[in-house]
């Protein structure tokens, strides 16, 4: 029995006030105070259950690419402050998301170029496409970066990002909290008195501090609300999972699943976004289940597909797609040789802050959902 099945859905006890000559007129006085009547709206402003905006939409890389690499003929870094296209989720268009309170978007850089160094109360993470040659500044330090790195650039933090003059155009996929600090209407920007930030540290000098599995460096220090590796290298990650993997049960939902940690508390790596590398096994077949917390999902390996909400979505290498809050999702490895991964970053710091995380498991037809034969949005 889930926490859910606690609340029963009956009419009973709920608002269910029809409309009279008298209440019509007295709701006009209300609205002329600026007030309202709270039974006219309860039913619609506390659900059931979470009712999300958000629809479930893929992305698929093959349609976006020649799009983003358009980009660079039509606008400048200078310019355009980021050269950014962003995915709009057709149900959160008023708010830039691309699912509930996430947004994200693909960014070009070519050789040579680089964006201003800014810094904002959102905190992002950037996930790298293709390419060779990017680099990322945080407070000083600079980062390399290569395809299926992942790298954080916390709120507050100055940062900026380039590609080196020797290196290849480099597509990375952006995510960031702006709707929820805009919709907390807590958001300040700024951009860098220089407008670049000098290079204070050893290149890559976080890895060497932070980044050894199990060991902590005696010197090291660290009281900020966020993790203090800013980076995440594809190839220990992709290690790591095959060694839990090999040596571990697969989940019934999500085959092998790890999160990336701050490496001070074991805990997420920033205090709005969580994110996570999974690896399907070949042949995985997932079971479905549904939890608050919005998600999107980039496919760093294989193909295969995702049921979303009764809809299957076929995805590929590079593809993008999202699973909004409360969202049956079940994930299938189409391969029965090759592994798939599917990284993905989410809002559960917030929710589990919150105490507003609930999960449940597909009882019936044995954890699979039905698939609609009508087309996802
Ligand atoms: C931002 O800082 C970046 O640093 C990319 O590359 C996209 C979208 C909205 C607000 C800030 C970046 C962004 C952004």
């Amino acid at each position: 029995m889930t926490k859910y099945d606690t609340f029963r859905e009956e009419m009973a006890g709920r608002a269910n006030v029809e409309d009279s000559p008298e209440l019509i007129a007295y709701y006009r006085d209300l609205e002329r105070l600026k007030t309202g009547a709270l039974w006219t709206v309860a039913n619609k402003i506390e659900p059931w259950q979470p009712k999300s905006e958000s629809v479930p939409v893929i992305w698929r890389y093959r349609d976006l690419r020649e799009h983003v690499l358009r980009s660079v003929r039509l606008v400048t870094p200078e310019k355009a402050g980021r050269r950014v296209i962003f995915l709009e989720n057709p149900g959160r268009r008023d708010v830039s998301a691309a699912v509930g309170w996430l947004y994200s978007g693909l960014q070009v850089m070519h050789p040579g170029e680089r964006a201003t160094a800014h810094r904002h109360s959102s905190s992002a993470l950037r996930f790298i496409m293709e390419g060779s040659g990017a680099y990322t500044i945080v407070d000083g330090h600079k980062m390399t970066l290569g395809a299926n790195d992942f790298v954080l650039t916390p709120n507050g933090t100055w940062h900026e990002h380039g590609v080196e003059e020797n290196g290849t155009p480099c597509i990375w996929q952006d995510g960031l909290d702006i709707p929820l600090v805009n919709a907390l209407e807590a958001g300040f920007y700024a951009v860098h008195p220089d407008l670049h930030q000098a290079v204070g540290f050893p290149v890559d000098d976080g890895v060497s501090m932070w980044g050894a599995a199990g060991l902590r460096a005696h010197q090291a220090g660290w009281d900020k609300p966020y993790s203090p590796l800013f980076k995440y290298q594809w190839e220990p990650t992709y290690d790591a999972l095959e060694n839990y993997a090999a040596n571990h049960d697969d989940n019934p939902f999500d085959s092998a699943l790890m999160h990336y940690t701050n490496p001070v508390t074991g805990g997420h790596v920033m205090a709005t976004a969580g994110a996570s590398m999974q690896r399907l096994r070949p042949g995985f077949e997932g079971k479905a289940h549904r939890h608050t917390g919005s998600f999107l999902y980039q496919v760093a390996k294989g193909a295969g597909y995702s049921i979303i909400d009764g809809h299957r979505f076929d995805w590929r290498e590079r593809d993008i797609f999202c699973v909004p809050s409360w969202a049956w999702h079940e994930h299938v490895n189409l391969s029965s040789t090759e592994d798939a991964c599917l990284f993905s970053f989410n809002d559960l710091p917030v929710m589990e802050k919150l105490g507003l995380f609930y999960e449940e498991a597909l009882a019936d037809n044995a954890g699979h959902q039905p698939v609609s034969s009508q087309p996802a949005l």
